[in-house]
């Protein structure tokens, strides 16, 4: 269908009524994993679901499905979709893109009254960032059978406030929705995004055919001492739990230190307790977020991480928990293909392209036939408020996913 094509108005109001929840005044959204922030945008897709009659459930890790059936109904949904949790604070585009414009798809479907084979659900998945609870990627993971379930829901956030309690106070708010299960079936999985990096825009390609994710790796690391006087406790008596912790750090960065420079090693959160000024620390916990695109060398260096931790010199103890393992996962090329003909089909330039940043789509890969679409970001910048999306690039990349929809779920 030549004029196949989404309502543009339409996701531009969709992306501003999303911008409204957390909206920070500086560009960006406060918009953690089962906030009231979070319940509100979850809340306002599904009131839009509704009154379009589309069917809307959760599973028990809180992820949301949302579903327009197909001709055969009992068949496993074709899913498209992202997340709407944002780091803290975070951008307009990272994830709400995807779930707005997969939105925009099952809306046009309906209005343009074009049938499809299997039922086709949108889904949000719960606390991709790990930006509250960790890990990153949660809801998808525990889905997908990779994360265990009782784990996820006793994770605490920084307020220790858990994942099980935040989500059942959370669906209170949600209305009326159907339960299913973890791990349930999908035909398979497209998820547009946008890249969060410098390529499709330094190249001027506004669709990026992704060929696949790197492999992840994350770590938290509690090093406990002990308290003592500032002023009283020579060096020689203390239990310092920070200066460990920075020399651990600096032992481990030395591991990761590489040529090519392909090894990502980031120390994204620590904290320090006490925390008062004239007090020797006795308590810090730190995590570690390490990535590769070698499944061989992530492997490596996460059990050197997990060796220079047990063995490292110290009066304190040191506690390395693996809180994520998820190797690089490639895309099926019969999606990637499907969606540079659909980019093509629009007169759209497209370009292959690895992602460096982790998504859910990650763990859809190995259970069925997965995808995405990326459109390009300004200088490549994202987890930061300043991210930003040209409008153009936003109705590309849901066109291509509304033809790759219909083309790959047409009867
Ligand atoms: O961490 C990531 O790569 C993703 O953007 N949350
Ligand atoms: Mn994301
Ligand atoms: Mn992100
Ligand atoms: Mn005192």
């Amino acid at each position: 269908m030549a004029d196949l094509v989404i309502n543009r108005d339409r996701l531009l109001e969709r992306h501003r009524l999303m911008a409204s929840f957390g909206d920070t005044g500086n560009g960006g959204v406060i918009r953690p994993a089962l906030s009231d922030e979070e319940t509100a945008a979850r809340s306002a897709i599904l009131d839009l679901a509704r009154e379009r009659g589309f069917i809307c459930s959760v599973d028990p890790i809180g992820n949301l499905f949302i579903r327009r059936n197909g001709e055969q109904g009992n068949q496993a949904p074709l899913r498209i979709g992202s997340h709407l949790d944002s780091q803290i604070p975070g951008g307009n585009f990272d994830g709400v893109y995807g779930v707005i414009a997969a939105f925009e798809v099952l809306e046009t479907l309906e209005d343009r009254a074009i049938s499809t084979s299997v039922p086709v659900e949108v889904v949000i998945w719960n606390n991709e960032e790990g930006a509250r609870f960790s890990p990153t990627t949660m809801g998808s993971g525990v889905h997908a059978g990779a994360l265990p379930l009782d784990q996820a829901l006793a994770a605490r956030d920084t307020n220790g406030k858990r994942v099980d309690e935040e989500l059942a106070r959370s669906l209170e708010k949600l209305g009326q929705l159907f339960r299913i299960g973890l791990g349930t079936e999908s035909s398979g999985y497209i998820e547009a995004h946008i890249e969060q990096g410098p390529v499709l825009e330094a190249s001027n390609t506004p669709i990026g055919v992704v060929t696949g994710i790197q492999g992840i790796i994350q770590l938290q690391v509690t090093v406990s001492g002990e308290e003592a006087h500032a002023g009283t406790t020579p060096r020689s008596r203390r239990r310092d739990a920070l200066f460990t912790a920075l020399d651990l750090i600096a032992d481990l960065r030395a591991l990761t230190t590489d040529p090519d420079d392909e090894v990502r090693f980031t120390v994204g959160r620590l904290s320090v307790l006490p925390g008062a000024p004239n007090t020797v620390p006795s308590n810090v916990v730190f995590t570690i977020d390490l990535r590769h695109p070698s499944e061989k060398i992530l492997e490596t260096i996460h059990a050197q991480i997990i060796e220079v931790a047990a063995t490292f010199r110290t009066s304190c103890h040191i506690d390395a928990v693996t809180t994520l393992a998820s190797p690089p996962v490639c895309f099926d090329a019969d999606i990637r293909s499907l969606i540079e003909t659909s980019a093509t089909s629009l007169h759209l330039k497209s370009a292959a392209i690895a992602s460096g940043a982790t998504h859910d789509a990650k763990f859809m890969g190995p259970l069925c036939p997965t995808g995405m679409i990326f459109i390009p970001c300004r200088d490549g910048i994202s987890h930061n408020e300043k991210e930003w999306a040209e409008f153009e690039h936003m109705v590309a990349g849901a066109d291509v996913l509304l033809r790759a929809v219909s083309k790959w779920a047409s009867p």
